[in-house]
């Protein structure tokens, strides 16, 4: 656990409030995990949140329309969810480039080819579309990514899943890629719908292993038409049927044999035994802080699944006890994106999951004591009239705080025409953390990019540009999709805040470094940060990590916990700059120490902090 510790730091305001405020210094205090809803009064206002977005996806060459099912109306869930986004650098140039998947149509005209699009970044605010180049052209009903180099040649692989079958996509190295899932041994048998899905080395040796949800067991021929059944309704307007009424479907674990071929353990592993599921996002954290990674699911109008990971190659859904597998009120809620890290900096990681419309999201906040606490009502979340969905705990103003983004976006095109006020198109949310435990919603003043109505689902999150922000893609159903650039570093003129990124880079741990988790220590602030796979709403995120250093010109000390347990410190590491730091080797900037070597194997359970 993270020792009990009292800090004072103090913060300029940025410049531009100098000239409207005479107090310019604030100061804020953290007492530890036990307290930390009780800093000190004053904190941040509202204005002044100092993040925008600009919509630049049109004017970067990003501007094909996602196909998803109907416009005006859904016949079939199907139709609905859409689907996820990626931004990783596929061509190791340190750029990030841009993955958009698609679906179809269920009547499709033979002039529509709808496929997945992957877009090169061109290193200057544009994109080219490489899809053909890449071999990556496909139609079908997709419906997440996840990212991964499985066989550590260095090149980031794809995982997508499908109505239908998923696929596994080798990055050559050359600009190419080749689907390789029969050969791999990752096909499945009928038609499938998978959902989430997640590489992870579950068995930490240094291959990586992947997890695959499955939503629901879809036949066109077997489900009824809009308002044919009990669940064809909503609001009494006949609307495409289910999830509820329809068949559950369980989950898929595959081990990686580290000779090219995976083998399908769902059954062994006791991931298969979690049933009765409508599993959406997958993502992979150790939850549990023992070193070994878990996986959670959200899942959909059913009870999310926290699969413990116990060390011996099984796992145990624990969501029950561990609390996050419903509301404080004990409903099972519509889980669709998540995004985990440490809101409140207490060195544990959190849980923040999307609902259906008329609920709250849900903010688990991780106990230290294994089980979480429903922080959504105290940290100032509350009902909206929107279907949230992709999703991330990022700190867009570099303050050392994650901040949150939701996309929105309502299932029933219908429903509009007749209830105004449940939009099929709506903003992405924005929450300022206020240092304190609660957020701040500060939507209505992030300009046009965050204003402009969309039916949005997968977005993901990363710095594109390579300025020191935090920018956002967004998959947009049956229109373009968005890349917000974040205007914060180049509005501020003076007075902002610094940042850091690490590119982690396993040797021995596998190559992504998927599963590491690095504690950064600076100006008496300790963030935790851990590198994922898949999050958001069936998404990837920029796996490089991000940290806002606030005022603070270095980062003290940055401690890595590879994903293989062992652990190293590299200390005194400047500001606003990207740093690559491979396992093992001497960093090139700073200073290293030696790690904790073999710390890991019997996991520390609980001591992860010293
Ligand atoms: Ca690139
Ligand atoms: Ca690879
Ligand atoms: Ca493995
Ligand atoms: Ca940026």
């Amino acid at each position: 656990m993270i020792r009990t510790k009292i800090f004072v730091r103090l913060e300029l305001l940025p410049a531009i409030l100098l000239a409207i405020t005479a107090a310019t210094i604030f100061t804020w205090t953290t007492l530890g995990q036990t307290s930390s809803q009780t800093a000190i009064a004053g904190n941040t206002k509202t204005d002044s949140f100092p993040v925008t977005f600009t919509d630049i996806a049109g004017a970067a060459g990003i501007s094909t329309p996602t196909i998803y099912g109907g416009i005006e109306r859904k016949r079939y869930i199907i139709e609905t969810n859409g689907c996820g986004v990626a931004f990783f650098d596929f061509d190791n140039d340190g750029w990030l480039d841009v993955l958009i998947l698609s679906g179809t149509r269920l009547e499709l005209s033979p002039k529509e080819k709808p496929t997945n699009r992957l877009y090169r970044n061109n290193r200057n605010g544009t994109f080219t579309d490489v899809t053909d180049k890449a071999g990556l052209r496909r139609t079908g009903w997709a419906s997440s990514v996840c990212v991964g180099d499985y066989d550590n040649d260095g090149n980031e692989d794809l995982f997508l899943t499908y109505w239908g079958q998923n696929v596994l996509y080798h990055n050559n190295g050359n600009g190419s890629f080749s689907d390789l899932t029969e050969k791999l041994g990752l096909s499945t048998q009928g038609t499938r719908w998978g959902s989430g899905c997640t590489f992870v080395d579950y068995d930490r040796d240094g291959n990586l292993d992947l997890f695959v949800a499955n939503y629901l067991k879809f036949d066109t021929a077997k489900v009824p038409e809009p308002g044919k059944g009990n669940n064809c309704y909503w609001k009494g307007i006949p609307v495409n049927c289910g999830p509820k009424g329809l068949p559950t479907d369980t989950n898929l674990l595959y081990h990686n044999r580290g000779d090219g071929t995976f083998a399908d353990v769902s059954e062994a592993s006791g991931v298969a035994k979690v049933q009765g599921r409508y599993s959406m996002t997958a993502t992979t954290t150790d939850f549990n802080n023992d070193g070994w990674p878990d996986i959670y699911v959200a899942c959909d109008s059913t009870s999310s699944t926290l699969y413990r990971n116990n060390r011996d190659g099984t796992f145990t859904d624990v969501a029950l006890e561990a609390g996050c597998a419903y509301n404080e009120d004990g409903q099972a809620q519509a889980g669709m994106g998540l995004a985990t890290g440490d809101y409140n900096n207490d060195g544990l990681i959190d849980i923040f999951k999307t609902h259906f419309s008329e609920d709250l999201p849900v903010l688990y906040k991780n106990s230290g004591k294994g089980y979480f606490d429903d922080a959504s009502r105290s940290a100032g979340f509350d009902h909206t009239p929107y279907v949230e969905w992709g999703t991330g705990l990022v700190d867009f103003d570099n303050d050392g705080w994650s901040d949150i983004l939701i996309v929105t976006g309502n299932v029933y095109p219908e429903v509009e025409k007749i209830l105004k006020e449940y939009p099929h198109r709506g903003p992405r949310l924005v929450y300022q953390n206020s240092r304190n435990g609660r957020f701040k919603e500060v939507t209505a003043q992030m300009g046009a990019g965050t204003l402009s109505p969309k039916s949005s689902r997968g977005c993901a999150f990363g710095d594109f540009d390579n300025d020191g922000d935090i920018d956002v893609l967004v998959m947009n159903m049956n229109e373009p999709p968005l890349l917000l650039r974040n205007e914060y570093i180049n509005s501020r003129v003076g007075g902002r805040n610094n940042w850091l990124t690490l590119k982690l880079e396993g040797t021995k741990s596998n190559r992504s470094a998927i599963g590491a988790r690095v504690v950064l220590r600076a100006g008496g602030l300790v963030q935790v940060q851990e590198v994922t796979s898949q999050s958001s709403y069936y998404s990837h995120n920029d796996r490089r990590l991000h940290f806002g250093l606030g005022s603070t010109e270095k980062a003290d000390s940055i401690e890595i916990r590879w994903p293989n347990g062992e652990r190293e410190t590299i200390l005194n590491v400047a500001a606003n700059q990207i740093v690559t730091i491979k396992e093992g080797e001497q960093g090139n900037r700073g200073t290293r120490e030696q790690g904790n070597r073999g710390t890991g194997e019997q996991g520390n359970r609980g001591t992860g902090e010293d």
